[in-house]
C-alpha cells in the first residue's frame, strides 16, 4: 500500500495546533529525510509550537507518544523505519509500533500520524522518505494526516460545522 492514491491537500493554518514529533533512531539517513519532511509540513501547515522527540527505536514509539498524547498536544507524529532482516523481529517490531500506535489514538483520543515505514529494503525505504530521489516523502504525508485530523477533532469538540 503506497504511492497511488495518497490525497493531495493544500496545507490548512494549523498555527493554533501544540504538535509533538517522536522519531525513531535505527536507519539514520532515512530517519533523517522522514523528520526533514515532518518539519517542512509544519512549517508549511504554520505550526509554530512543536517538539521532537528521539526514542532508541520504532518499538519505544507508542509508549512515548502515549506520553505526549496525554500533555496536552493536539497531535502527536510517529516516525520510523523498520526493515526485514532474517528473523521475526520485523513482524513483531512493527506489530507492536502499529498496534501501539492505533491504540494510543484510540485512547487519547488525539490525533496520531503514523510515519512508520516497513520495508524489505533500505532502498525501498529511501524511496519512501523524501530524500533526493524519493518518489514519496512519509514524514510530510504523515504529518499533513495528523494536523488535518487534529483540525476535524477540534471541530468536532467545539461542535463547529463539519465538512
Ligand atoms: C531490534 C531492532 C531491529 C532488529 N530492527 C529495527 C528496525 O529496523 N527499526 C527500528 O526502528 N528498530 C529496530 N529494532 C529496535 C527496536 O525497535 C527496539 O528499539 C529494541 O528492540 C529495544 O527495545
Amino acid at each position: 500500500m503506497s504511492g497511488p492514491g495518497a490525497p493531495d491537500t493544500e496545507p490548512v493554518d494549523c498555527h493554533e495546533l501544540r504538535v509533538a514529533v517522536v522519531a525513531a533512531s535505527w536507519h539514520e539517513q532515512v530517519m533523517d529525510g522522514l523528520v526533514a519532511g515532518a518539519q517542512r509540513a509544519l512549517v508549511e501547515h504554520r505550526v509554530g509550537n512543536s517538539v521532537l522527540v528521539r526514542v532508541p527505536g520504532s518499538f519505544e514509539l507508542p509508549v512515548v507518544a502515549s506520553a505526549l498524547a496525554t500533555q496536552g498536544f493536539d497531535a502527536v507524529v510517529a516516525l520510523g523505519v523498520v526493515i526485514r532482516g532474517g528473523t521475526p523481529h520485523f513482524e513483531f517490531v512493527c506489530r507492536a509500533a502499529t498496534d501501539g500506535l492505533s491504540r494510543v489514538a484510540l485512547d487519547s483520543g488525539v490525533a496520531v500520524g503514523f510515519g512508520v515505514l516497513t520495508c524489505d529494503t533500505e532502498e525501498q525505504a529511501l524511496a519512501r522518505c523524501g530524500v533526493e530521489g524519493s518518489q514519496e516523502d512519509k514524514g510530510y504525508q504523515a504529518t499533513a494526516a495528523a494536523l488535518l485530523t487534529a483540525t476535524t477533532l477540534r471541530r468536532i469538540k467545539r461542535r463547529e460545522p463539519l465538512g
